[in-house]
């Protein structure tokens, strides 16, 4: 029998230290698929032990290649080259991580031999016609459901040829899949994106040596090359820190300082939307790390207003709605979110699920197709579903400082899936929140 696991959340507190949160999901995931197709060994720190990165590395575990570790973040990747992946045995199960299913679509449509993909419950929902689909223009074979979800059966031996792709919906999945996919096939493969979204794909291709031309908002790239090899210190996740930044900027004689963050500016709208609320984050100490930003954020208490949201900032903070929503019930005034209907394809549909569980506790949060609209005001006790939202659960975890009474939370163990060890830090810093186990 599987344990569930809830939170209850005591009400008050401050955040006050220095803290280390874990790796950056989505450059961990990057950092086994390619090291697993480059030629020679990839060593690298950082990498986040969590639900979600390690089915990525099981999956290629599955393909043949040898990884030692991880241990404590350190892990070493044999890679295979790029033609050097063996067929798996079975389906590859990749949990609740929509990040390894879609980038996997593209690039296991340019093997020599068949795959299946699979998922949990959430992950066997969400939307994957917009990554079969540009693929199938590229020449893949790529089954799905019929409702275009998974399992994916996906048939090798196909010759890929390029495309130029516009995105219609703004999303680095979708990017990165028709460029892993491009690696294999004939010819220049182009992507334009509507906005701006997470470059971490481009950005580690380059450091992996793979030649790629960005004008504007398309990137290009020629297939048939190889990838070399590298040292990869993964930065701490940005959209785990986001819980702090919201908790210390919410909770009155909080100062707090977030060690190692990655500051990637196609990941920063959580800063930016924050600081147009009146919050103070300071970025202290910029430097590079393998190719990527990084930074100290140091983030004290201030009261924060309510705002129209810039729809500019909605994909550069994409996966911080839920605990910006919990800002937002806290600031004075209406926060006004538009332009943001892809948080209702996510691993819940994070517009509903958070206007509910803000209304059980006493918040004017209304939904809207797009986005939402919340009214601050005086967060109350009771218990919400996290619908097995890893970020909807830590969400409601911060919301409990500025509450009346506990929060209990149902259904949290998928916050493993992005942030081992939450709980703990949180405890440590001053959030007092508690596991319960029951089967
Ligand atoms: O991997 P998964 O489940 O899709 O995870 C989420 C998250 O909240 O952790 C989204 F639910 O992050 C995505 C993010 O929303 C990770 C990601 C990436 O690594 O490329 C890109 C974003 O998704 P999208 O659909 O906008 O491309």
């Amino acid at each position: 029998m599987t344990m569930k696991i809830d939170y209850v959340a005591a009400p008050g507190g401050a955040l006050r230290g220095r803290a280390r949160v874990p790796g950056d999901k989505s450059i961990s995931h990057r950092s086994v698929m390619l090291g697993s197709i480059a030629e020679g060994v990839t060593r690298v720190s950082g990498f986040l032990e969590a639900e979600d990165a390690l089915a990525t590395l099981g999956a290629f575990r599955q393909m043949g290649v040898t990884v030692e570790g991880p241990v404590d973040g350190r892990m070493t990747i044999h890679g295979a080259g790029m033609h050097g992946l063996k067929a798996p045995s079975e389906p590859l199960n990749l949990g609740n991580s929509g990040t390894s299913m879609r980038l996997l679509c593209g690039l296991l449509s340019g093997q020599p031999f068949d795959s299946v993909l699979t998922g949990d419950a959430s992950l066997s929902r969400r939307p994957m016609r917009r990554v079969t689909e540009p693929l199938r223009r590229m020449g893949a074979t790529i089954e799905t459901t019929a409702e275009g979800t998974a399992p994916i059966r996906i048939f090798g031996k196909q010759s890929l040829h390029g495309i130029d792709y516009r995105l219609p919906v703004a999303s680095a999945q979708v990017k990165s899949a028709l460029l892993l996919a491009g690696l294999y096939a004939q010819g220049e493969t182009s992507v334009e994106e509507p906005a701006p979204t997470r470059d971490h794909t481009e950005r580690m291709l380059a450091g992996f040596g793979y030649p790629l031309r960005r004008e504007g908002s398309r990137v290009t790239l020629q297939g048939g090359g190889k990838l070399t090899a590298t040292e990869l210190d993964v930065p701490t996740d940005i959209s785990s820190a986001a819980f702090f930044l919201v908790g210390a900027s919410i909770a009155p004689d909080s100062e707090l300082v977030l060690e190692h963050v990655g500051i990637n500016p196609t990941r920063t709208g959580v800063i930016d939307i924050l600081r147009l609320m009146g919050a103070k984050i300071e970025v202290l100490d910029s430097r590079m790390v393998g190719g990527e930003p990084v930074a100290d954020l140091k983030v004290v208490s201030r009261p924060l207003r309510g705002i129209q949201i810039p729809e500019k900032l909605v994909p550069l903070a994409i996966d911080e709605f839920p605990v910006l929503f919990v800002a937002a019930a806290c600031a004075e005034g209406e926060t006004v979110l538009t332009g943001a209907a892809e948080l209702r394809v996510k691993e819940s549909d994070r517009i509903q699920v958070m206007a509910d569980g803000l209304g059980a506790l006493g918040i004017d949060a209304c939904p809207t197709p797009d986005g939402m609209i919340v009214r601050g005001g005086r967060i109350g006790s009771g218990r919400v579903a996290s619908h097995g939202d890893h970020r909807i659960a830590m969400a409601f975890a911060i919301a409990a400082l500025r509450a009346s009474g506990p929060i209990e939370i149902d259904d949290c163990a998928n916050v493993n899936t992005s942030f081992p060890g939450f709980t703990e830090l949180a405890r440590r810093l001053g959030l007092n929140v508690e596991v319960v186990r029951h089967a």
